[in-house]
């Protein structure tokens, strides 16, 4: 900051040279009138700012620096992403492409495409058991998914086997809506002797789950996630809650791009595990190596039929193994050279 002092017979004066000298940035500090030999002055001491603000070069010079560096990072993994995808890949690469295994999915076993059958096979049981399901689940879980995939019916069948462990369950359901939905979960909860609740209107989901403290497992079937139950609403029912979670409810036959479209919508959310149903119609295990993507959930459960509680298996890797194998065409001379 500079200071200097102005001196004029009148006070306009003395402003003129403050103007003259400082500028219109000028900041007026005092003003008064004193002696300068016989005679009366007008004294005016005036400042002006002429450092750049201390803060502000402090502030944006790291970070322009970190963004520009964020930048150059992100540069470079574009082109070793491009380097790697004009690389010609092996033939084993084409022939799981060929076998309909996302190429995202892919990169996770070889980034430049040179992948043979021995590293394929050595890395793939390191992939599936991250995807293997805990047993831990909090106590309130929520059965999201499509329509028709399976929700209700996983559901219960969850919901025996804690009962066969000897656990205390409820269930509830938030559809209301659809025809034929409280009668079906009814049914099932009738047979098996699961107490069972339906609540409305989403506002009272909190109170009616502070009224079952006496279950260990309080578990909630959902309506098909769309208009009517879109991700934002389930967002709201959560934000009321403590050690509640969501299992993902989807067909193991699904297609990867329906399957990684369905898990960007429900971001944010807490998914605890993903239920595999209809896996006994899964044809080819190819489609299903999404579930191997980094940002999905662990497999829980795998439904294999239709009869509650009994089509029911905890995930294995083993099964997975299983699965994702299925009908995969891995040997060398069936793979056509590109
Ligand atoms: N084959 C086979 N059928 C299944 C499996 N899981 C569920 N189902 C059947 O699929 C149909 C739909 O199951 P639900 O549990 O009602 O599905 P949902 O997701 O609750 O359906 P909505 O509530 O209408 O969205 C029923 O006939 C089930 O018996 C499975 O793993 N394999
Ligand atoms: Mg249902």
């Amino acid at each position: 900051m500079k200071v200097q002092k102005f001196r004029a017979k009148t006070s306009m004066q003395a402003l003129a040279q403050v103007k003259e000298a400082l500028g219109e940035e000028a900041v007026i500090l005092s003003s008064k009138r004193v002696k300068e030999g016989s005679s009366w002055v007008y004294e005016i001491t005036a400042a002006i700012d002429i450092d750049p603000p201390l803060q502000d070069c402090k502030v944006r010079e790291p970070e322009g620096f970190s963004t520009l560096l964020r930048e150059i990072e992100h540069i470079k993994e574009m082109l070793t992403r491009l380097d790697g995808s004009l690389r010609p890949k092996s033939s084993f690469y084409y022939h799981l492409l060929a076998q309909e295994i996302p190429p995202r999915v892919l990169s996770l076993f070889s980034n430049n495409g040179h992948l043979e059958p021995e590293s394929f096979l050595k890395l793939l049981p390191q992939h599936i058991s991250r995807k293997v399901g805990l047993c831990e689940f909090p106590r309130v879980q929520f059965f999201v998914g499509q329509g028709g995939v399976g929700k209700t019916t996983s559901a219960v069948k969850l919901a025996a086997r804690y009962m066969y462990q000897g656990h205390r369950i409820a269930l509830i359901s938030l559809d209301t809506v659809r025809i034929g939905a409280r009668e079906q979960i009814e049914r099932f909860a009738h047979i098996l002797e699961i107490p069972l609740f339906f609540v409305r209107k989403d506002h009272e989901l909190v109170k009616t789950i502070a009224e079952l403290e006496q279950y260990d497992y309080i578990l909630i079937d959902t309506p098909a996630l769309g208009a009517f139950f879109p991700p934002t609403r389930l967002l709201r029912l959560l934000q009321g809650l403590n050690e509640a979670g969501l299992h993902l409810v989807i067909r193991a036959p699904e297609s990867p791009s329906v399957a990684f479209s369905l898990l960007e919508k429900l971001k944010g959310l807490t998914l605890v595990s993903l239920i595999l149903t209809h896996s006994e119609s899964l044809t080819l295990g190819g489609p299903l190596f999404w579930i191997l993507s980094p940002h999905v959930p662990p497999v829980s459960f795998i439904s294999t039929g239709e009869r509650v509680p009994e089509d029911f298996e905890r995930a294995t890797s083993r099964r997975l193994l299983g699965l994702l194998l299925r009908n995969l065409e891995l040997e060398r001379d069936k793979c056509t050279k590109t």
